[in-house]
């Protein structure tokens, strides 16, 4: 494990997550399984989603908003598991956010021609709060940059294991997925999972 310092308010703690959260986030892609959204536009994602925890992220026809059951199985999301909030909370509490307790964790599932363009998250009415995101599987190409759309960007690898932490100044950058990289992960195969920790309310 390392820990570097990427920009203001942007901590990576390389390969600091490990299998029991692996494990647990399997768990809740079992429980609930990963679907490819329709955007407002009616464009299905090419990433597929589920979520754990109290609340979850979902976009449809109507928009994007939070809801607290799964409208694919009828029923609450699963429980998030307490590996998966507790590496989230040392991670946060590692990069000066202590007492960061999740309220949401949406699960990506990626293949290697998913995608997501540069946005903000700006869903969640907790702005304070940061958002811890971490990665397993196939390695991808990340890319932020600031607070407006079409300035400078910065890109980098993520690996198996990594886990990010966007709080403070960075917390409204614009960010995305350009690509996931091709090959087979040993556990994973041909997929790349991530999972974002997010303060809603
Ligand atoms: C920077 N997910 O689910 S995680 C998302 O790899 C999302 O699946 C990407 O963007 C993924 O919304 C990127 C890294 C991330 C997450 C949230 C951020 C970076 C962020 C919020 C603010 C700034
Ligand atoms: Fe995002």
């Amino acid at each position: 494990m390392s820990r570097l310092t990427v920009g203001p308010g942007i901590t990576l703690f390389k390969a600091l997550a490990g299998d029991a959260v692996l494990q647990a986030a399997l768990a809740v892609i079992e429980a609930s399984p990963p679907r490819k959204m329709l955007t407002p536009g009616g464009k299905a994602m090419s990433v597929a989603m589920t979520n754990c925890g109290p609340l979850g992220w979902v976009t449809d026809r109507d928009g994007y908003r939070y809801v607290s059951d799964d409208p694919s199985t009828g029923r609450p999301w699963p429980a998030m598991p307490a590996p998966m909030a507790e590496l989230a909370a040392a991670a946060a509490e590692a990069s000066s956010f202590p007492g960061f307790v999740p309220e949401a964790c949406l699960v990506n599932l990626y293949d290697t021609e998913s995608r997501m363009g540069a946005h903000q998250d700006r869903d969640e009415r907790d702005r304070a709060a940061p958002i811890v995101s971490v990665s397993f599987g196939l390695s991808a190409r990340f890319r932020i940059g600031g607070t407006s759309r079409g300035g400078p960007t910065l890109s980098f690898v993520l690996d198996h294991g990594d886990v990010l932490v966007f709080g403070g100044p960075a917390r409204l950058a614009y960010h995305g997925v350009d690509r996931v990289l091709p090959g087979r992960h040993a556990t994973l195969g041909a997929q790349r999972i991530n999972l974002t920790f997010r303060r809603v309310t």
